[in-house]
C-alpha cells in the first residue's frame, strides 16, 4: 500500500484552521524554495548571510508574527508555532533567528517598552530591516540569571552598562541588543543600539551545532545610554523570564519540525536504500525504528497543539510551557539520531539533513532552559519542592 507521513497517520491536519494550514503550507513552501536549496552550505561555512534571511522573513510575516500593531502580522499563537516548525525543518538556526527577533528582543520591546521604544524598534523589527538580541546569559551564569554581574548604575541623566553576556544568537548582526543588568532596583532591561560606544560583539566560532546561526559574546564597557533606554514595565526576573515563555512555546512546535524533517529523509532513505537485496524498510527492526519514531513525533504534535490552544485562550502557565520544551526537544534529538542509523554512512554528511539536525538540537536541548531546569520545573510543580534553592 502506498505509503503515509508520520502526521498524516495521526490525522494533524483536522485539528488545524484553514487559517492555520494555509500559514504553514506559506512557511513550508517559502523555506522550500528560499532556505533549504542554501542551508547546507550556510551550515558548512558557519556563515548565515543573517541581513538577508530576515529582510525575507519580515517579507514573509513571520517575525514578531504573534504581536499585535506596529507593523506585526498579529497571528495566533499557534500559528506562530506552526511557522516555527516549519522554519526548523530546514534547520534549528533560522528558527533561533525568528525566536530570538520575535519572542525575545521585539517581544521584550512589545510588552515592557515605552510607547517610543515601540515606534523606534518593533515596525523595522518585523520588516527584517533592523535585527534583535537578548542579552541575558553571561559567561558564569546560564541557568541561573539571577545571579548575573552586569550592571546598570545611574549616573545623573545616564545609564552606565558594564558586563559581559555569552552565547547570544544574533549579537554579531544585530542594530539592537535587549540586554539584562542588575540595578539598585534589582534586575532591569535596557534597550541598547548596538553602535553605542562602549558596546561591542565578538562572534563566537568552532561550533558544531546551530552552524547556520549567528552567537556572540556582547561586551559592554561604561556603555552610556539615556535615562529612557531602561524597559519601565519590567522589573526583577520575571521580566527576562516572561520572554523566554514565548520563545520556548516556539520552540515546542519547532523542535518537532527537525524531528519530522529527519524522520521523512530516514523512510525515504529506507525505502530507496537496498541490503541484503531488499529495501531497508521492508525490514522488521527498520519498521520498529520508524513506527517509535512516528509515536513519539505525533505525541509530541498533541502535545504542542494543546499546549498551544491553551496559550490562544490565555490559559497556558510556564510549568506547561517547560513539559513541551523539555519533552518535544528531547524527543526530537532522540528521533534524529536513530534516523542518522537507518541512513548510515550516508547520515554523516551534509547531503542528508539528519546529523545536522542532530547536531543543532544539542544547541536546542540547552539554550531557553536546560533540559535539567525543565526537569527541576516540573519537579516542582508536582511536589511543591524546589530543587533550586
Ligand atoms: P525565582 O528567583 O524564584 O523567580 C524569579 C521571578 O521570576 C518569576 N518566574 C517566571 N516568570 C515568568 N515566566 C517564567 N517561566 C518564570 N519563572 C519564574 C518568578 O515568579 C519570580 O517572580 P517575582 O515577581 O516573584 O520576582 O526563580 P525561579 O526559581 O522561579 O526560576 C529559576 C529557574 C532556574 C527556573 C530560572 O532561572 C530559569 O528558567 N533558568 C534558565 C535560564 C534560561 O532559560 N536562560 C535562557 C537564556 S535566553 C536563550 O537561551 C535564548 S536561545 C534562543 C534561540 O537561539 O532560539
Ligand atoms: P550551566 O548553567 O553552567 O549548566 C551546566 C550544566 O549544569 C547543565 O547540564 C545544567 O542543566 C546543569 N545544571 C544547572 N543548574 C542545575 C541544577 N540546579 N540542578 C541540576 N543541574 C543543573 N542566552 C541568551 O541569553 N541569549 C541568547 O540569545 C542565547 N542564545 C544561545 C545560542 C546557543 C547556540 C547556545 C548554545 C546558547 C545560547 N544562550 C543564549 C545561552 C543558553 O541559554 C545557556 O547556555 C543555558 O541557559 C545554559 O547555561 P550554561 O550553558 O551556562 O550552563
Amino acid at each position: 500500500s502506498k505509503p503515509v507521513s508520520p502526521l498524516d497517520l495521526f490525522a494533524i491536519d483536522g485539528l488545524l484552521s484553514d487559517e492555520e494550514r494555509a500559514m504553514r503550507d506559506l512557511v513550508r513552501s517559502y523555506g522550500a524554495r528560499e532556505l533549504r536549496p542554501h542551508i547546507a552550505d550556510w551550515f558548512e561555512a558557519g556563515d548565515l548571510p543573517a541581513r538577508d534571511v530576515a529582510r525575507g522573513l519580515g517579507r514573509l510575516g513571520v517575525l514578531g508574527m504573534h504581536l499585535h500593531g506596529y507593523g506585526c502580522a498579529g497571528t495566533s499563537a499557534l500559528t506562530y508555532g506552526l511557522a516555527c516548525m516549519e522554519l526548523e525543518a530546514v534547520d534549528s538556526g533560522l528558527r533561533s533567528l525568528v525566536s530570538v527577533q520575535g519572542s525575545l528582543a521585539m517581544f521584550a520591546i512589545w510588552r515592557y517598552g515605552s510607547e517610543e521604544h515601540k515606534q523606534t524598534w518593533l515596525p523595522r523589527m518585523a520588516a527584517g530591516e533592523a535585527i534583535g538580541c537578548f542579552g541575558l546569559t553571561e559567561p558564569d551564569f546560564g541557568s541561573n540569571p539571577a545571579g548575573m554581574r552586569t550592571t546598570a548604575k545611574r549616573d545623573g541623566d545616564s545609564w552606565v552598562v558594564n558586563g559581559t553576556k555569552m552565547w547570544i544568537t544574533n549579537g554579531s548582526v544585530a542594530d539592537v541588543a535587549v540586554v539584562w543588568a542588575g540595578t539598585a532596583d534589582g534586575i532591569r532591561g535596557f534597550v541598547v543600539p548596538t553602535g553605542t560606544p562602549g558596546f561591542s560583539a565578538p562572534v563566537i566560532k568552532k561550533k558544531l551545532s546551530l552552524r547556520a546561526s549567528v552567537t556572540s559574546e556582547l561586551v559592554l564597557q561604561d556603555v552610556r545610554l539615556p535615562a529612557d533606554a531602561m524597559l519601565p514595565e519590567a522589573s526583577g526576573l520575571s521580566g527576562p523570564l516572561g520572554c523566554l515563555d514565548e520563545a520556548r512555546f516556539g520552540i515546542v512546535f519547532g523542535a518537532l519540525g527537525a524531528a519530522r524533517d529527519c524522520l521523512e529523509a530516514a523512510i525515504a532513505y529506507a525505502l530507496d536504500r537496498e541490503v541484503f537485496d531488499r529495501p531497508l524498510a521492508g525490514f522488521q527492526l527498520t519498521q520498529q525504528k520508524l513506527a517509535d519514531m512516528a509515536l513519539e513525533l505525533g505525541k509530541g504534535m498533541l502535545l504542542a497543539l494543546h499546549l498551544g490552544r491553551l496559550k490562544d485562550a490565555g490559559q497556558l502557565d510556564a510549568r506547561q510551557v517547560s513539559l513541551g520544551k523539555l519533552n518535544n526537544v528531547r524527543e526530537a534529538l532522540d528521533i534524529a539520531r536513530e534516523c542518522r542509523t537507518i541512513l548510515a554512512a550516508n547520515g554523516i554528511t551534509l547531503e542528508y539533513p539528519v546529523l545536522r539536525h542532530a547536531n543543532n538540537l544539542e544547541s536546542v536541548l540547552t539554550y531557553e532552559g536546560t533540559s535539567e531546569i525543565h526537569s527541576l520545573v516540573i519537579g516542582r510543580a508536582l511536589t511543591g519542592l524546589s530543587a533550586f534553592v
